[in-house]
């Protein structure tokens, strides 16, 4: 420990313990998440030297113990005396509390703008901390425990004089973050890969040493020549490209660094993604207003100048605009404001105008310069405008009419005859064959069933006007009697139950990722609430002495098979589709209340928007991502509670 006890090093070891007393003050939480933001705060220090144009490459290792070692190549944090504290910057930076870039000068500290809480804090939350330093042929070192200095700065070796460094280990501390001080691997993996997007030409390297003796680490490398712009594509894998170009615009203004990268798909929703000194702001903010103020002026104006928009013809929207539009608007800036109710919304009005001005002036040159870009981004603009107009008259139709007129119920739907929604469920049966084996098998008084014919529309894939249109969502529709989007209610839901039943196949299964996907999108209430149900058909029917089983699994078909044992009087049938069973076999294995699997699809809030992104890849029409959807199909029946 050191021996100076000034007043200043006693006001150290109080914000030190403040930190340890309340960390959630400083991290958020002490969660798996804030365990993991120890290594972003570390890591953001190598970042912020990289940004200065002093290193280009950052390792990060897990240790086998679970600690973490963070090194960078740049010039090294300074070791100097800092005359105001009296002891070298770099015991500065770990033992004062918000310290970050105050110290050496003329730093361009910009990361950690919404969390930057400084190294001090990492060092007070770590059963252990050791920093090592190499600058000029020399090696320091200083070791910490739970923030406490354990040695003063000593030199423990030499290096060669032009080689610069820091390198961080720590150990968090199990006292401290009691739910877990175990590091995920792929929870790393996905910010460091964000981070490498956004800072172009920096190597960033993760490793994990966790693994049994004699068997290769764990690595992965991030390096994006290409930033953003390969962000962008990265973004657009699984999706069909408009054009080939990346558009990419660039500029300083105000003291604003402002990069775009962008690109349309053939999809129709937009993806874009924000950040403020590499934090991502899912709420937006003056960035975000800059670039949508200047994306729809930009492109109003050269619709208009090129006669592609007719003088007649009402202004495009933004919206219309940004269909199908996967971007990343990342700007850089001195004193982050956030406002809003969690703090997460840019406010600073400097960077409106900065984004504006930029994307504006290069965008116009862009458009100039690639007119047959330009042409079909705005040919689908404009398609998207008249689809817009077109779903807004085809909605009004749908919404549901006032309490006494009730819109007519479909044709095709064989309703139930009781009228209390609690007793009520309704089968959505693939395929007409079906459907009428349903119709027989059921119980009147509380079943209905609705046959839907043909390919289901994926919503993903199809602008609104036509989903309004297809026969089959608006036999759902108006089955259901909820309404849709604003107008939904789900006091007017007709039956307690909606259960989907469709074969037992991997076309099955992706009927009823279209069918959730449609529901999802169209009234999430439903599956939030709990209404909606997988059925669950036999996959194998065993004959043997007049006796007869049904397997769901194979697992179970094995299990029977031990049981009554194997010999040739076992007569075993496959089930390829409903189709396949009588209206009684339908009723016993798939319907009857009594003995029925019923699996009820939910969603828990975090996986929210993870299931966005998941549908969105499975529902791409390239073949690769379709692949992966039927796997991670897998993974979101597991999310399915029995
Ligand atoms: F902050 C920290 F300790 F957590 C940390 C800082 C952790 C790691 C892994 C690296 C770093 C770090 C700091 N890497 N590089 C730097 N650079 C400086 O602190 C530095 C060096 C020289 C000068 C100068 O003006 O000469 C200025 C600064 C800010």
């Amino acid at each position: 420990m050191s021996d100076k006890y000034g007043a200043d090093q006693i006001q150290i070891l109080e914000g030190l313990e403040a930190v340890r007393k309340r960390p959630g003050m400083y991290i958020g939480t002490t969660s798996s998440r804030g365990l993991h933001h120890l290594v972003y705060e570390i890591v953001d220090n190598s970042v912020d030297e990289a940004l200065a144009g002093f290193c280009d490459t950052i390792l990060v290792t897990i240790n086998n113990d679970n600690s973490i070692t963070v090194t960078d190549n740049g010039r090294g944090i300074p070791v100097g005396i800092n005359h105001k504290a009296g002891i070298p910057a770099v015991e500065v930076v770990f033992t004062v509390l918000h310290a970050g870039g105050k110290f050496g000068g003329g730093g361009y500290k910009v990361s950690g703008g919404l969390h930057g809480v400084g190294a001090s804090v990492v060092n007070a939350l770590s059963d252990w901390l050791e920093v090592e330093i190499c600058k000029d042929g020399k090696i320091y070192k200083q070791r910490y425990e739970k923030g406490y200095v354990s040695y003063p700065l000593k030199i423990v070796g030499e290096c060669e004089k032009e080689k610069t460094g820091t390198k961080v280990s720590f150990k968090p501390d199990a006292g401290i973050f009691q739910e877990t001080v175990e590091f995920e691997f792929d929870v790393l993996k996905q910010r460091l890969r964000e981070m490498a997007f956004l800072t172009k030409g920096l190597h960033i390297v993760l490793m994990d040493m966790r693994v049994e003796k004699d068997v290769k680490p764990l690595k992965r490398e991030f390096y994006y020549e290409g930033g953003i712009k390969e962000f962008v594509t990265y973004l657009n894998r699984s999706k069909t490209s408009l054009y080939d170009n990346i558009m990419y615009f660039e500029g300083n203004k105000n003291n604003v660094y402002v990069e775009v990268a962008m690109q349309h798909n053939d999809s129709y929703t937009e993806s874009s993604y924000s950040f403020v000194n590499n934090i991502n702001t899912p709420e937006g903010g003056t960035h975000l207003i800059g670039f949508r103020n200047a994306l729809t002026k930009t492109f109003n104006d050269y619709a208009r100048a090129n006669k592609l928009l007719k003088d007649s013809e009402p202004n495009l929207t933004g919206e219309d605009i940004r269909e199908g539009l996967t971007a990343i608007i990342s700007i850089k800036i001195q004193d982050p404001q956030f406002e809003g109710q969690t703090k997460q919304k840019l406010g600073n009005s400097e960077a409106r105008n900065a984004v504006d001005s930029i994307v504006s002036e290069q965008l116009t040159y862009f458009l100039e310069q690639n007119p047959t870009v330009a042409k079909l981004i705005c040919e689908k603009s404009i398609l998207a405008q008249r689809a817009r107009d077109a779903a807004r008259k085809a909605r009004d139709l749908t919404r549901r009419k006032t309490a006494l007129e009730t819109a007519s119920l479909p044709g095709k739907l064989a309703d139930c005859s009781d009228r209390n929604p609690e007793n009520c469920e309704i089968y959505i049966v693939e395929g007409d064959s079906a459907g009428g084996s349903a119709k027989s098998a059921r119980s009147r008084a509380t079943q209905a069933i609705l046959p839907l014919r043909g390919k289901i529309l994926n919503v993903e894939k199809a602008r609104l006007d036509k989903i309004y249109a297809n026969a089959e969502i608006k036999a759902m529709i108006t089955a259901f009697g909820t309404g849709i989007h604003d107008d939904f209610d789900i006091s007017k839901l007709r039956y307690h139950k909606i259960i989907l039943m469709t074969d037992a196949d991997v076309d099955g299964a992706h009927i009823a990722t279209l069918l959730l996907t449609f529901i999802y999108r169209f009234m999430p209430g439903l599956i939030k609430q709990g209404y909606v149900y997988l059925a669950q058909p036999p996959l194998y029917k065993l004959e043997k002495n007049k006796n007869v089983w049904y397997a769901y699994s194979d697992e179970e078909l094995e299990r029977i098979l031990q049981e009554v044992g194997r010999d040739q009087n076992n007569k075993i049938q496959r089930y390829k589709g409903l189709g396949e069973m009588d209206a009684e076999q339908l009723w016993d294995t798939t319907m009857d209340p009594e003995k029925r699997i019923l699996r009820r699809v939910t969603m828990n809030e975090e996986a929210e928007s993870e299931i966005d992104l998941t549908f969105t890849t499975l529902m791409g029409d390239k073949v690769e991502p379709r692949r992966e959807f039927i796997e991670e199909n897998a993974r979101f029946v597991k999310n399915l509670d029995i």
